[in-house]
């Protein structure tokens, strides 16, 4: 096996699959090491070398499985191979249930009780692994065993294993990392840097029981320090500042119909968030008096008034949506919103009416609908919008973290105690999920509060089940 792993560390490196330098990961994290074996498929006999090597993992450590599964998507050609070679039954894990159709989540033959085998390009925090094992699990399939090609060491083997999975590595980072040092690929300074860094970034879990959340060893800023980042937006640093005072990362999503209930809510609640999210043109009963008292609310609670306006029309339209009309937006919220779609005059519009009242804008970089356009190359052409316009853009609407630049927050909306969502397109993720896993920074919650009958209790559930998940990605633990 040893000459088998020498050969591959040698053909990744070749591949690129396998890159030294100064990388940010999706998580935000800055890397020294970037892994990339999707590029793989691209090299037929690289491919079929590191099935060659998946399967013989499996064999060495004696195991007995009835059908394998890839994790998708850079595993599932890799399972192609393995069952195609060895007349193996396979299993294809569909990331999303068809919209439409079967809503299956499993292809191929299920028989509950049979055992399948996991195989994973590489592991990180294990999660992936995770996802997949419970897919089938729900199926009636058993999993006890997975094999990755590599391990990065950060924590992926011991989550997976206190879920009763055991995970057989081809190799690991470190050891791939000694490989190419001999080889003369890569040198001592960089091995050095990147052990420290696979040390420093280990997921591990902070609690006893449950599903444990997991701790970033890394350096991950809190929103005091972040408020103090030279060149901070004067919107977000107030906001960072007032959330880290009243220890809430909770916006409430007053979608209220009636005015008097607004300001009831606002008077009620306002303690417990960080900001209002209005849709005023859903009021029947709108007065510019409505919106003095909201504004002497969010001064005497400290949260700030983000009307979720969505523009999304050429420059010249959008200033006069933002400062005119019966609502004269500009003058009362602190914050409004604007898809990217128009291009970036939608930003330079708003902008001209926003910016010497000293407002700020959010960029809906990702939806929380089922179906959303807003994905790949879009979302990273707002984050560029953004980017380019961060004297008035100071953050996004999104589903997870989709800038590394700390200056810039990210508020996620479609949030429920419980996984699920309505009738009408909406998905909903756990308050922890979207801190914690997603990387996001503030909750955006709306009939999960509106429809309790305490919504002060519930606000103050949510706020905190936020907060905690903000404190955990920190490294700081709770204790109840
Ligand atoms: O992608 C999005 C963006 C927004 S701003 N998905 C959303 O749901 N929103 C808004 O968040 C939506 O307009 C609504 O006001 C709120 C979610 O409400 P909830 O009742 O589903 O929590």
């Amino acid at each position: 096996m040893a000459g088998g792993v020498a050969g591959l560390a040698a053909e990744l490196h070749g591949a690129r699959a396998l890159r030294f330098g100064d990388f940010v990961l999706k998580s935000g994290l800055a890397s020294p090491v970037y892994v990339d074996l999707r590029v793989i498929v691209s090299h037929p006999l690289l491919l079929t070398q590191v099935a060659d090597l998946l399967f013989q993992t499996a064999k060495d450590a004696g195991l007995k499985f009835d059908s394998v599964c890839g994790v998708p998507y850079t595993a599932l050609p890799l399972a192609t191979i393995i069952c195609s070679t060895h007349q193996i039954p396979m299993l294809i894990r569909r990331k999303e249930a068809k919209d439409y159709g079967t809503k299956r989540l499993v292809e191929g033959t299920i028989n509950p009780g049979e055992t399948c085998l996991i195989i994973e390009d590489v592991v990180t925090s294990g999660s992936s692994v995770l996802e997949t094992v419970e897919v089938l699990q729900k199926e009636g399939i058993k999993v006890t065993d997975a094999i990755v090609l590599l391990d990065r060491e950060q924590g992926g083997k011991a989550r997976l294993e206190e879920r009763g999975i055991r995970l057989h590595s081809v190799c690991t980072l470190s050891e791939m990392l000694e490989i190419l040092q001999e080889q003369g690929k890569v040198a001592a300074e960089m091995v050095g840097k990147v052990k420290k860094f696979i040390q420093e970034s280990v997921f591990e879990p902070v609690t006893q029981n449950g599903p444990a959340p997991m701790k970033r060893l890394c350096k991950e800023l809190s929103f005091s320090a972040r408020a103090e980042l030279p060149g901070i937006h004067p919107v977000a640093a107030r906001l960072l500042t007032l959330m880290e005072k009243k220890q809430t990362n909770l916006c409430l999503s007053a979608d209220v119909t009636n005015s008097k209930e607004l300001l009831q809510l606002a008077a009620s609640l306002g303690p417990s968030i960080c900001i209002l999210k209005t849709h005023i043109d859903i009021l029947n009963d709108f007065t510019q008096e409505v919106i003095k008292e909201l504004r002497a609310l969010a001064d005497q609670h400290e949260f700030l008034i983000f009307e979720d306006r969505k523009f999304a029309d050429i420059g010249n339209t959008v200033k006069h949506q933002y400062e005119g009309g019966i609502f004269k937006i500009a003058s009362w919220s602190d914050v409004v919103n604007a898809h990217v779609v128009p291009g970036s005059g939608v930003v330079k519009g708003l902008k001209e009416a926003g910016l010497p009242l000293q407002r700020g804008c959010l960029l809906i970089a990702e939806m929380s609908s089922r179906g959303s356009l807003a994905t790949g190359d879009y979302t990273k052409a707002a984050v560029q919008m953004a980017e380019e316009n961060s004297d008035f853009v100071f953050g996004f609407i999104s589903g997870s973290r989709v800038s590394n630049r700390p200056e810039f927050l990210h508020l996620t909306p479609g949030v429920q105690m419980q996984a699920g969502g309505d009738n009408l397109g909406q998905k909903y993720l756990s308050p922890k999920e979207v801190i914690n896993e997603k990387g996001s920074d503030i909750i955006i919650v709306g009939r999960g509060i509106l429809s309790a009958s305490d919504r002060l209790q519930e606000a103050e559930k949510y706020r905190k089940a936020a907060w905690e998940s903000y404190l955990c990605r920190l490294g700081v633990h709770v204790s109840d």
